[in-house]
């Protein structure tokens, strides 16, 4: 079968310079880079032909009409990333959904449903504590007014940076009802080793894994590193190193899951000042959620434990907590009948990375595609997909997207 031609691959570079510094990209949400991403997204749509809108979270929304009245199919990711990000994830799944939308149209093919390609907001949390604030918001999980009181990292409170100059675009209408979408599809790189170790190259999602994070604030007491006898310590780091190797072990006892202490503030941060408070950050998932509650009691029971023997104090505020989601049956069912003619090496596979189609599924039936990351690598600089695979995946989707629409409109 040959491949549409798309401008994915162009697109993709043209995305990954902004914000891009010697480390990978940070292009936080409402920050410029960020804006100019969504800019930029726009501006490729509007010379498509699709109409533009925009909600007070932030999502864009590229809409193409259908034959029939009924809600859209709604194709997206993030242009968002985390400090360190590479080029594909989460752009990649905006660029080919737009992609895909303008193959169908150049192929003048109609579908049933309205075709939404959407930049979902806010997907990584890297600037306000909440990831994917956009699509959750989207999906009524939390409300404007709750994401209006997350203060950044920067200290820029989201109702402010939403209204500022890197906020919503100017020149886009602004939405502020949705209907339920009619379907859910996400196409994303796997960002894990699994599909290149078994030389498939599409992957079907089976499951998005559920996520605990927490925040806990250790306090101590600081004092004079070359004075202070060991044993009379309250060492606040030496807390939570102890708590970070019992989560670890207990993770690998557990087994099928992940818990990752990610985000480390020490103060006062001083080589020679023993630390007096330290605020972390965990982040405990499976696709099994029986398994991150195990993990959410460890950290708990950690932090009771280290009290007690350290004489410190430790307070755990829950950050969020997303259940596992299963992949719609039918959905999946559909996707692997429209890209079994392309012929290549597909398998079943699980995401342990979180997506927005996680939110997006609690309204709607939802399927996520996968291609295989190089090396199993992302959130990092280097994160890379080869070419072809970039273009084979934005086939499948278009293919998918076509099938499903297909699906639902005989239920119709
Ligand atoms: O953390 C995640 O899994 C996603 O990249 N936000
Ligand atoms: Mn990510
Ligand atoms: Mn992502």
């Amino acid at each position: 079968m040959t491949l549409a031609r798309t401008p994915v691959v162009a697109r993709l570079a043209e995305l990954a310079k902004l914000g891009a510094y010697e480390a990978g990209i940070d292009r936080g949400l409402f920050t410029a880079a960020e804006h100019e991403a969504r800019r930029t997204f726009a501006g490729w749509a509007r010379a498509a032909g699709f109409a533009l809108s925009q909600d007070r979270a932030g999502n864009l929304f590229a809409r193409r009409e259908g034959r029939g009245d009924h809600p859209p199919i709604v194709i997206g990711s993030h242009l968002d990333t985390v400090r360190t990000g590479g080029a594909y994830d989460g752009a990649y799944g905006v660029v080919a959904a737009l992609c895909a939308l303008e193959v169908i149209a150049t192929a003048g093919t109609v579908t049933e449903h309205p075709l939404e390609a959407v930049a979902w907001a806010g997907e990584e949390g890297s600037r306000f504590p909440m990831g994917c604030l956009g699509s959750g918001t989207y999906a009524g999980l939390n409300t404007l007014a709750e994401i209006d009181a997350l203060v950044g990292d920067d200290g820029m409170g989201f109702a402010d940076a939403r209204r500022s100059p890197s906020g919503l675009l100017p020149d886009v209408p602004v939405r502020d009802a949705f209907p339920r979408p009619a379907a859910c599809l996400e196409l994303h790189i796997e960002q894990g080793p699994i599909m290149e170790r078994a030389g498939a190259r599409l992957g079907v999602v089976t499951a998005i894994a559920g996520q605990g994070r927490h925040e806990v604030e250790i306090v101590g007491e600081p004092g004079h590193a070359g004075t202070v006898p060991m044993i009379v310590r309250h060492d606040a780091f030496s807390a939570v190193a102890e708590i970070a190797l019992a989560l670890e072990s207990r993770a690998l006892v557990l087994g099928e899951c992940v818990v990752t202490v990610g985000h480390v503030v020490v103060e006062p941060n001083q080589t020679n000042i023993v630390p007096g408070s330290v605020v972390f950050r965990v982040d405990a998932r499976s696709v099994d959620d029986e398994r991150v509650e195990r993990l959410d009691a460890e950290l708990r029971d950690e932090c009771a434990r280290v009290q007690i023997q350290r004489g410190v104090t430790a307070t755990i505020k829950p950050l969020e907590r997303r259940r596992a989601v299963p992949m719609d049956a039918r959905l999946r069912e559909a996707v692997e009948a429209a890209i079994r003619p392309l012929g290549v090496r597909t398998m079943d596979v699980p995401s342990g990375a979180g997506h927005d189609t996680m939110c997006v599924a609690t309204v709607a039936p939802a399927a996520m595609i996968f291609v295989p990351s190089q090396g199993g690598r992302s959130h990092v600089g280097e994160e890379y997909t080869k070419p072809e695979d970039l273009e084979l995946g934005v086939e499948a989707l278009m293919q998918s997207i076509v099938a499903v629409d297909r699906l639902l409109s005989k239920g119709s």
